[in-house]
């Protein structure tokens, strides 16, 4: 079983900023096009890809897993950091009990509305921090960051924590996703500064 509760481990470093970045007090709003309307009735999260049988839940289905609560901070690539964030939703070690991946899968790319789409490594997206967040302290998540589900990576900068998502595909090669494919790094570490390029 997960830990419900997990202290992203990047929080308890004795310098919380990454270098480059500057604290932000706002959370603010960004990402490419319009913020989508998502009827939650018709809302499906489907997985697929290298796994033996793919599946679809809706969101009452979805929003019913096992939850656990994820404490992090925030590193946007544009350069501000917001510290002591907590998100609540299901953990991406969560899809193991729903779907049983074949052993070629070594990536995932994480579907969003409006044909938004990021990648991540096996091993990046089933660190135990990781979760598609319904909650976001204490509050259900807003529409303009995310809701009704989000992806949020911890570790990694916020460009790979998809809004809006609408599902994810295990995949044998690495698909570079939207941002990646438009000059942001593949894998965006805030702590070696994996920006651009
Ligand atoms: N679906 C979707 N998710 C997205 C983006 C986007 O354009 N579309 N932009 C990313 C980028 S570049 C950032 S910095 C964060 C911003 O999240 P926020 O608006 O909650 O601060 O969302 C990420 N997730
Ligand atoms: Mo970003």
């Amino acid at each position: 079983m997960n830990d419900p509760r997990i202290i992203s481990p990047d929080t308890m470093r004795e310098q919380r900023v990454p270098p480059g970045q500057k604290l932000a007090t706002k959370f603010p709003v960004l990402h490419y096009g319009d913020i989508p309307l998502i009827d939650v009735s018709t809302w499906v999260f489907k997985i697929k890809g290298l796994i033996e049988k793919e599946r679809a839940l809706n969101y009452k289905e979805f929003s019913s897993l096992p939850r656990i609560e994820v404490f992090s901070d925030i590193h946007c690539v544009t350069g501000w950091s917001r510290l002591d964030n907590m998100w609540e939703g299901v953990g991406s070690r969560e899809i193991r009990n729903l779907v049983r991946i074949l052993p070629e899968a070594k990536f995932v790319i994480i579907y969003a509305e409006n044909g938004f789409t990021t990648n991540l490594s096996l091993e990046d997206f089933f660190e135990p921090d990781v979760l598609f967040t319904i909650r976001y302290n204490d509050m259900p998540l807003s529409a303009e960051h995310g809701a009704p589900v989000r992806l949020v990576v911890p570790r990694l900068y916020f460009w790979k924590s998809a809004k809006w998502v609408t599902g994810i595909e295990f995949i044998d090669k690495d698909r570079p996703g939207f941002w990646e494919t438009r000059g942001y790094h593949n894998h965006g570490d805030p702590w070696t500064e994996e920006r651009y390029g």
